[in-house]
């Protein structure tokens, strides 16, 4: 009997489920560009044409494969504009009734697909590490579901970076050395570039013109486009940034969007890469003396780490969890998120880089544009519309518990501890940025304060009641508790002034 196989724009790998259940001689493979999915956000130029011509060449490699694809193009005349429409015009045309599908990552699709009125088969997405049931029962019953501990039995099931049941140099996170400030040269060039072929330049074309007004520079194109292209660009980071990531992990310097980062975060979300593989790879790299033990043990925390506890979380809390807003934020985004003015050098940065390159490291995420929306009180909604949109490797699964759990504290602290808040300090520290900004970050108050010092204690002060007793934010309390009557007068009246000129749309 003859069935469909869905494949969605994040499923572009040859071992995905439902082709490993499928029967290549007579099922048809079920791909389609639709509305819904380049618009439930305005996804960022960069981001529609990756995943829009990487469908477009997965689709190839399964027709030379043997395969047949029922492909549909965002501009043909009959296209249904939605996954479940797409499936349901093919299953009329071809008169078939059953589907077999790899589970989307998101509650929106993984709903969508379950009302539809075909007999449907939904397997597990294989390419984490961790299935579902693992997930539940690591968290049945703990107080707190802290990565560190998730972390450790996934290194113990991969076997990555250990010496029997030991972790490899006997401690399991080297988290510490990874904090190192920016150094004063890179000697790396970054992720490689890759010409646009006529195929990715026909879907910048359209992109152009169906998303131009998006926010985000549609061209330059650099991204690669199929497992090869990605491939190339790990075997390339490897040699010649992987030494040097752990160091600098969390380093930011002024026109440096990429330092040693290995910039496959998008590769992997879509399925160019498999996650497992990069990790055994920079596993053997570490082990050939390639990087040392804090690099390679800290690129596969992120992975089999943080990436697989954040999708975790995001199946265990549910399709709720996006609208969740702990701390009653209700504020609305600045426009300097969306490209307008502002003099934050920081934010400049991270934002700049943003619309250039759909792309911006860990600590620019969390500490500067994360940072300066949970302190400002932005509505968490917004925050994480924006994250999903203007990154490349944006899909909810992960960025919501990024952005809603780590960054914005709006699920009550089921990811953080506690709230990633910083003054200008920590952004002085780990960046060159305060150098060449209009604010200054040694000045608290007053003229040319800079706005992360104003805003940090005005945030601690509103949320005293919730935070107050957190022993991990005892020290800052203690800070401000001994601060000058007066001066902790003027610092609230002056993050309130700043915040009546953010709400009045000025710049800041
Ligand atoms: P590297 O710094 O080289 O890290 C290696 C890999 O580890 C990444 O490619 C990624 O696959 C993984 N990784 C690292 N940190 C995380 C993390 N916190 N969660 C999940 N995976 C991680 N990552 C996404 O893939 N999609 C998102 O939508 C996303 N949104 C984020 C929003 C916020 C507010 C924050 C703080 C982080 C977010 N991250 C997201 C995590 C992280 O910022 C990106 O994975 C990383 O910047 C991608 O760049 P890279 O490939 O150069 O990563
Ligand atoms: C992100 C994206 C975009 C922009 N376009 C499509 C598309 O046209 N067709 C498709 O199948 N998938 C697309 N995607 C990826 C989906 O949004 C993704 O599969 C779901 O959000 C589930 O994670
Ligand atoms: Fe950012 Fe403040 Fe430094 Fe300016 S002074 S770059 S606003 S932290």
């Amino acid at each position: 009997m003859v069935k469909l196989i869905l494949i969605l724009g994040d499923q572009l790998c040859d071992g995905l489920s439902a082709l490993e259940a499928a029967d290549k001689s007579h099922d048809v493979v079920v791909m389609a560009e639709v509305v819904d999915e380049t618009g439930y956000v305005p996804h960022h130029p960069k981001k529609i044409a990756f995943v829009l011509a990487s469908m477009r060449k997965f689709a190839k490699r399964l027709r030379r494969d043997g395969w047949t694809v029922r492909y549909t193009q965002l501009d043909d005349d009959d296209n249904a504009g939605s996954i479940v429409g797409e499936l349901m015009r093919a299953a009329d045309e071809l008169g078939v009734h059953d589907v077999i599908a790899t589970e989307p990552g998101e509650w929106r699709l993984i709903s969508a697909l379950e009302d539809i009125p075909l007999e449907i088969s939904i397997l597990p997405d294989t390419r984490f590490i961790a299935t579902h049931t693992e997930f539940e029962e690591w968290a049945e019953g703990r107080k707190e579901l802290r990565m560190e501990w998730f972390y450790r039995d996934m290194r113990r099931k991969t076997g990555l970076l250990m010496d029997g049941d030991k972790p490899k140099g006997g401690k399991w996170n080297y988290d510490h050395d990874n904090r190192k400030a920016p150094p004063k040269e890179i000697d790396f060039s970054g992720p490689l570039r890759f010409e646009p072929d006529d195929e990715v330049s026909a879907v910048l074309d359209l992109v152009e013109q169906r998303f131009g007004q998006n926010f985000g520079d549609l061209r330059p194109f650099w991204f690669a486009t199929d497992h090869e292209g990605a491939q190339q660009q790990v075997d390339h980071w490897i040699a010649g940034g992987l030494a040097q990531f752990g160091d600098y992990q969390d380093a930011m310097i002024t026109d440096q969007p990429f330092l040693f980062h290995s910039v496959v975060s998008f590769y992997i979300n879509v399925g160019l890469l498999d996650p497992l593989a990069v990790c055994r790879q920079v596993e053997t790299a570490y082990r050939a003396g390639v990087a040392p033990l804090n690099a390679a043990e800290g690129f596969i925390r992120q992975i089999i780490g943080w990436r697989e506890y954040m999708r975790g979380i995001y199946v265990l809390e549910g399709p709720d969890y996006t609208s969740r807003n702990a701390l009653g934020h209700s504020r609305d985004l600045p426009a300097f998120f969306w490209g307008g003015e502002t003099n934050m050098r920081c934010i400049e940065q991270a934002v700049g880089q943003t619309q250039e390159h759909a792309y911006a490291h860990h600590i620019q995420r969390l500490m500067v544009t994360g940072n300066f929306a949970l302190i400002a009180g932005i509505d968490p909604r917004q925050v994480h519309e924006w994250y999903l949109a203007v990154y490349a490797d944006a899909f909810e699964w992960v960025e919501a518990p990024n952005v809603i759990g780590m960054s914005q504290f709006a699920d009550g602290g089921i990811v953080a501890s506690k709230p990633y808040v910083s003054s200008g300090a920590y952004i002085d520290r780990m960046s060159n940025h305060c150098k060449s900004c209009s604010y200054s970050v040694k000045t608290k108050t007053g003229e040319g304060a800079c706005p992360f010092n104003l805003l940090y204690w005005d945030f601690l002060i509103r949320h005293r009641a919730r935070f107050g007793n957190n022993p991990r934010m005892g020290n800052m309390y203690r800070t401000w508790d001994r601060m000058a009557e007066d001066r902790r007068e003027t610092v609230i009246a002056e993050a309130g002034a700043l915040l009546e000129k953010l709400d009045a749309g000025e710049d800041i």
